[in-house]
């Protein structure tokens, strides 16, 4: 009787060491990555940087001696964002993924509710801030300080004398692909904030196109705030910002440009890059999730202290000396905190 009880112990505990060392019915010795775009890669700066960083990341982890086997796939959700939550959920329920790691503002809302049926699901979404979710980390950039930067160089162009496409008029733009919280609070004030610090007789327009693709939308929107008068428009629309910087080259207005380095998309015409550094961040933090160091549960911000916002003038804007210096006292200003620009949450 004793010996049938330690006999039943020992296959208790062999088979605990096997459920314990299985996670959603696989070994614990292979790692699976889903790398979900909520839209479309090509022609998306935030996302294009998304891609490589993760990518990086996971040669890199391929070098090590420790490394275990590993699978990743990205996943194209599409520019509908009505089937995002049930691809999301999807994802979850085939519970094939280790990690979901993603970029976008609104995925942390999205994935919240899911993520209760399926407490077990780790999640890591740059571009975006959540607290109080335990399986989940959120990394934000601080787009105030990108804006305010894109805001004083559009500025500081629609101002100037020597620069053949600037009119009299102190008019600039944003288009954005649509309206959400980070464009609203954060991105389209700090643009403001930034020019109004140059001259606060600046004039901002800001217009929708409705879609994150319809680069004719954006092309028809730009000519129609050129014939306003305004001579610097800043996209924020992912494959419909292609539509302004054409009709930029068409009529000979300028662009501030956002997100990643966008001098040889319009040599000429574009005036300045306010980056993110997603390429970056996305090798960073996946490359520190990869070596057992993700931190779920927080959200952080970096900014320009940090590395992770970045801004450089191009020319002709750069050509002007005054203009040079001008910029450099606020992209120092900024750096060193002397200028602080908190993104509201
Ligand atoms: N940015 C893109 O470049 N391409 C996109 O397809 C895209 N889709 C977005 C969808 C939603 C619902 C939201 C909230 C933002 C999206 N963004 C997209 C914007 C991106 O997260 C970021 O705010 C801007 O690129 C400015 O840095």
């Amino acid at each position: 009787m004793l010996a049938k009880k330690r006999i039943f112990a020992l296959v208790c505990a062999v088979l605990f060491l096997f459920v314990s060392c299985t996670k959603n019915g696989k070994k614990t010795d292979s790692l699976s990555i889903a790398i979900f775009v909520p839209g479309v890669v090509a022609g998306n700066a935030v996302y294009e940087m998304f891609v490589s960083g993760s990518e990086k990341a996971i040669e890199s982890y391929k070098t090590k001696e420790s490394a275990k086997s590993l699978k990743y796939q990205v996943i194209e959700a599409g520019t509908n964002q009505s089937e995002w939550p049930a691809k999301l959920t999807a994802l979850c329920a085939s519970e094939q993924w280790d990690l979901i790691f993603s970029s976008n503002p609104a995925l942390p809302d999205i994935l919240e509710p899911i993520l209760k049926d399926f407490p077990n699901q780790k999640c890591i979404i740059l571009d975006s801030y959540k607290t109080g979710i335990a399986g989940m980390q959120t990394v934000l950039y601080n787009q105030r300080q990108q804006a305010y930067l894109a805001g004083y160089a559009a500025a500081m162009v629609t101002t100037a004398k020597d620069l053949p496409y600037a009119n009299s008029a102190k008019k600039i733009a944003l288009i954005a692909a649509q309206e959400y919280p980070a464009m609203n609070d954060i991105m389209y004030p700090g643009f403001i904030e930034g020019a109004r610090a140059y001259d606060p007789e600046i004039e901002v327009l800001f217009r929708i196109v409705g879609n994150w693709f319809d680069a004719s939308k954006g092309y028809e929107i730009a000519s129609s705030l050129y014939d306003l008068g305004v001579d610097v428009i800043l996209p924020i629309a992912g494959g419909a910002s292609q539509g302004v910087i054409s009709c930029a080259k068409d009529k000979g207005f300028y662009i501030s440009w956002f997100d990643n380095e966008g001098y040889e998309k319009a040599p000429g015409y574009v005036i300045s890059s306010a980056m993110m550094m997603q390429e970056k961040m996305a090798e960073q933090v996946l490359g520190n999730y990869l070596d057992g160091r993700a931190e779920f549960g927080t959200a952080n911000i970096y900014g320009m202290e940090d590395g992770f916002i970045d801004f450089v003038l191009h020319e002709p804007t750069s050509d002007n000396p005054e203009r040079v210096q001008k910029i450099a006292e606020v992209y120092d200003a900024i750096k060193t905190k002397r200028l602080v620009l908190e993104p509201s949450l």
